[in-house]
């Protein structure tokens, strides 16, 4: 999959990606990442990418020449292009699953108030938020995007991984789990995890998923 950024912030986007799965999904040619800075696209001797608000209001909002200027050189036929913004619908895997269908990504990743609306109108095939908290622009929420999407492309994780997540995102929390040692400073693992009785095993982790679902995350059930 090639997924390009476009972002005013292109040097965040070193180290989270040159790491672990997405440095070697990346060095076996499974994903090609290009970041574009947006403002080598602005048209004017100043690299003006941001301008007022028509009708007054706070902060600056990124003005549509450049963005445009920008998707239109880098999209292909068959690029989904998703604009970044708090203003989106909320990511979650279901999306990741759908983004990682796709052949190529173009992330535009927003700043400052938000997009001229013609850039959504005429650009965006989709807008995306990934949770409701405010960050200072779409850097962030890019690379974590990129990062769910390219560990569900084929080939990225080996078998023995992309089975375990099959089995266990049910839809619920993961239960508890235990390494050695056994008793670990008067604190002892649960009898049940080292009975043997894989039955026993299967039924006791099913119901503390359950149960740590319903304390934490009740939306879910
Ligand atoms: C209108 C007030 N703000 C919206 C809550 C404006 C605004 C604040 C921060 C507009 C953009 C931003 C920068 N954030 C993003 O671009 C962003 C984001 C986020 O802040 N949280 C979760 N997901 C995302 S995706 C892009």
């Amino acid at each position: 999959m090639k997924i390009d950024v476009l972002t005013l912030f292109p040097a965040m986007f070193a180290g989270p990606l040159d790491e672990s799965i997405i440095k070697r999904a990346r060095a076996a040619g499974l994903l090609d990442l290009t970041v574009h800075n947006l403002r080598d696209y602005a048209q004017d001797r100043h690299k003006t990418v941001d301008d007022r608000p028509f009708g007054g209001g706070p902060g600056m909002l990124l003005k549509p020449e450049p963005i445009f200027e920008a998707v239109e050189q880098l999209v292909r036929p068959g690029t989904r292009v998703i604009l970044l913004s708090p203003a989106g619908r909320a990511f979650n895997q279901a999306i990741a699953h759908e983004l990682a269908q796709a052949d190529d990504l173009l992330l535009v990743s927003g700043h400052y108030e938000g997009f001229d609306e013609r850039i959504r109108e005429a650009l965006a095939d989709d807008e995306l938020s990934i949770g409701d908290y405010v960050l200072t622009n779409g850097a962030l929420p890019a690379m974590v995007i990129i990062d769910a999407v390219t560990r569900l492309l084929p080939g990225v994780l080996g078998d023995e991984q992309s089975a375990h997540d099959d089995s266990f995102s049910h839809g619920l929390l993961e239960y508890p789990q235990y390494t050695r040692p056994a008793e670990f400073r008067g604190m002892a693992v649960p009898e049940v995890l080292l009975s043997g009785n894989h039955a026993e095993i299967a039924r006791w982790r099913a119901e503390q998923s359950k149960l740590r679902t319903k304390e934490r995350r009740p939306d879910l059930l």
